[in-house]
């Protein structure tokens, strides 16, 4: 990895409906992500959080002329837009930006930004598909759509904040998908992504998925996203999260997964940046979560057992 990572807080939940992910920054902060990551070698830098008005003094209408609904679209709007602006900076002095959500919508300006100078890659562990678009989706919550808006999908087409022209759907890969919406499955399924679900992993296992989900992320493109939904992970393993699915990822799994990560970056220097979301620590036990998502990007950054 880049010698210096640099941490940038995003403690936004416009996107999701239960309050309590603007605090996952401070959770992980907590649970020491940036001793861990000076543990795995790398300088840690923080940068403190973005200014974020509390969703209460907001109205979740938007007046954006778009067909369906995305709750607090302005709001998204205007943290990613500035998020954007932070990452690319970041990486323009040669830094590695490491977002901490904050619900999953952070990754509309994480991945921008980093897209700014670069065809991009993306790998997305995550429960969930992501990719509802307002019309499509069930809640409204504009977690559930970064990667529609990204690639310009639905109504964000016209929305030219949103969309990352230089990330293309064949450059990002799934792992992990158990949770998909029933008019997302098929937005999925003719998507150009790669999808490996739960029974991939289950039957080739994580490190051979993940090899794999690498390759399809750097076939054509200047480098990769590393996208982490800790809903990702099993609930019992991962009880702080917004959204829990069962049937997750183990904690050793999860672990495999990010170090066949931090395998590859160190021969080929792929990795560009990444983004840790979904820490809801309200609804977590003993701050578990936000200490699993601190482990697990240690280990993205090369922390190893022995
Ligand atoms: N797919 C559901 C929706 O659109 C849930 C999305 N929730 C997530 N995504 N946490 O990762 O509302
Ligand atoms: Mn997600
Ligand atoms: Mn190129
Ligand atoms: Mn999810």
């Amino acid at each position: 990895m880049a010698t210096t990572v640099r941490i940038i807080g995003a403690p936004m939940d416009y996107g999701a409906d239960r309050r309590g992910v603007d605090m996952g920054p401070s959770a992980i902060r907590y649970a020491e992500v940036a001793d861990r990551l000076s543990d795995a070698g790398v300088t840690a830098v923080d940068d403190g959080d973005l200014l974020i008005p509390r969703a209460e003094e907001r109205d979740p209408n938007t007046d954006e002329p778009i067909e369906g609904t995305a709750k607090f679209l302005r709001e998204v709007e205007d943290v990613c837009t500035r998020l954007e602006e932070r990452v690319a900076e970041t990486l323009a002095d040669g830094e590695f930006p490491l977002v901490l959500g904050g619900d999953h919508s952070v990754a509309i300006g994480s991945m921008r930004g980093s897209a700014r100078e670069a065809d991009l890659g993306a790998i997305w562990f995550d429960a969930h598909a992501d990719l509802n678009t307002p019309k499509t989706s069930p809640s409204g919550n504009v977690h559930g759509m970064p990667l529609a808006a990204t690639l310009g999908r639905g109504a964000f087409g016209d929305l030219s904040w949103a969309r990352a022209p230089r990330v293309r759907e064949e450059s990002i890969a799934y792992v992990g998908l158990r949770s998909i919406d029933e008019r997302e499955r098929e937005l999925v399924r003719d998507s150009e992504m790669t999808a490996y679900t739960m029974a991939d992993i289950d039957e080739r296992g994580m490190t051979a998925v993940v090899e794999d989900a690498l390759d399809v992320a750097t076939d054509g493109t200047d480098g990769v996203h590393v996208s982490l939904d800790l809903d990702w992970v099993d609930p019992k393993t991962a009880p702080g999260v917004g959204t829990p699915v069962r049937g997750g990822v183990t904690y050793r799994e999860a672990h495999a997964a990010l170090e066949t990560v931090s395998e590859r970056h160190a021969a080929e220097e792929i990795i560009r940046s990444m983004d840790v979301v979904e820490v809801n620590p309200i609804l977590d036990e003993g701050n578990e979560t936000a200490t699993i998502a601190a482990e697990l990007t240690a280990s993205a950054f090369g922390n190893r057992i022995l």
